[in-house]
């Protein structure tokens, strides 16, 4: 069994990304590949075989692989995602996820962003955003249901995405940002508070027993290391500019 991490190359396009709760400021595209390098090797260092697609000149988001599908073991299901700009990224996800898995696709007028989907077990947590509609995750409980994972909604408020507000870091554990979602969704979970001074330090990819980690969030990766987490950080300045982070950059899944 081999873990893969599927990555797509920064967009020479990215400065016009989509902007929701944050200002445009002006992104260093040659550092963003620097910065996605880095990423991606320590994806490699932490045992995935990472996969990389070439750049779509004409997608800013197109590295934001996390939010045109949602891979389980058993299935993948291609998203058509909340912005318009970003539905033609899922045709070369599905290219490049079809040798892997089944796929299936939400369809109009459903929408979700991969990066409002949060597994725990066999539980889905989706984010109910700007970006995922009610209808796209019942599609989503529907294609789900036959494998035996259960898709539970969750309000938002103030974030993009629900993995802006609460990731997993350890089997049982979550990093979370109360101000953007309500612990009390997420039953019999222990938690990690971001630091207040770092409210979006709420979004952490954990792979095996290590979290992949921005390196500005020094507050809050001191209370993941106290709690006995091990951290590797990653430089992500540019990708935080387009209002991404850590998970949204990979689609991770076992290859059988
Ligand atoms: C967007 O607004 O869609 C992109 N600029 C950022 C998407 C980040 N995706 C994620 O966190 N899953």
């Amino acid at each position: 069994m081999t873990t893969i991490a599927l990555t797509r190359q920064i967009s020479p396009s990215m400065e016009r990304c989509e902007l929701t709760y944050q200002s445009r400021v002006s992104i260093d595209i040659a550092l963003a590949r620097a910065q996605h390098h880095a990423y991606q090797q320590a994806l490699a260092e932490l045992g995935c075989q990472v996969i990389i697609l070439p750049a779509e000149p004409d997608l800013p988001d197109s590295v934001f692989v996390e939010d045109p599908a949602i891979v389980v073991d058993e299935i993948a299901v291609i998203t058509r995602p909340g912005a318009e700009s970003r539905r033609p990224e899922t045709a070369s996800i599905a290219r490049a996820l079809q040798p892997y898995r089944k796929l299936a696709y939400i369809q109009a007028p459903g929408t979700i962003d991969g990066g409002d989907v949060m597994r725990v077990g066999k539980t889905l947590y989706v984010g109910v955003s700007r970006r995922s509609s009610q209808t796209g995750i019942a599609q989503l409980a529907a294609a789900l249901a036959p494998f035996g994972y259960r898709v539970q909604a969750v309000p938002l408020t103030g974030c993009l995405h629900l993995k802006s507000a609460v990731t997993p870091v350890g089997a049982d554990v979550l990093l979370i940002n109360r101000q953007w979602v309500d612990a009390g969704h997420f039953a019999g979970m222990r938690f990690i508070e971001v630091h207040p001074s770092e409210p979006h330090g709420a979004n952490a990819l954990l792979l095996g027993q290590v979290v992949i980690y921005p390196d500005s969030f020094v507050y809050t990766r001191q209370r993941l290391e106290e709690a006995g987490i091990a951290v590797k950080t990653v430089p992500a300045s540019e990708v935080q500019k387009a209002e991404g982070a850590v998970t949204c950059c990979s689609l991770i899944f076992e290859s059988f």
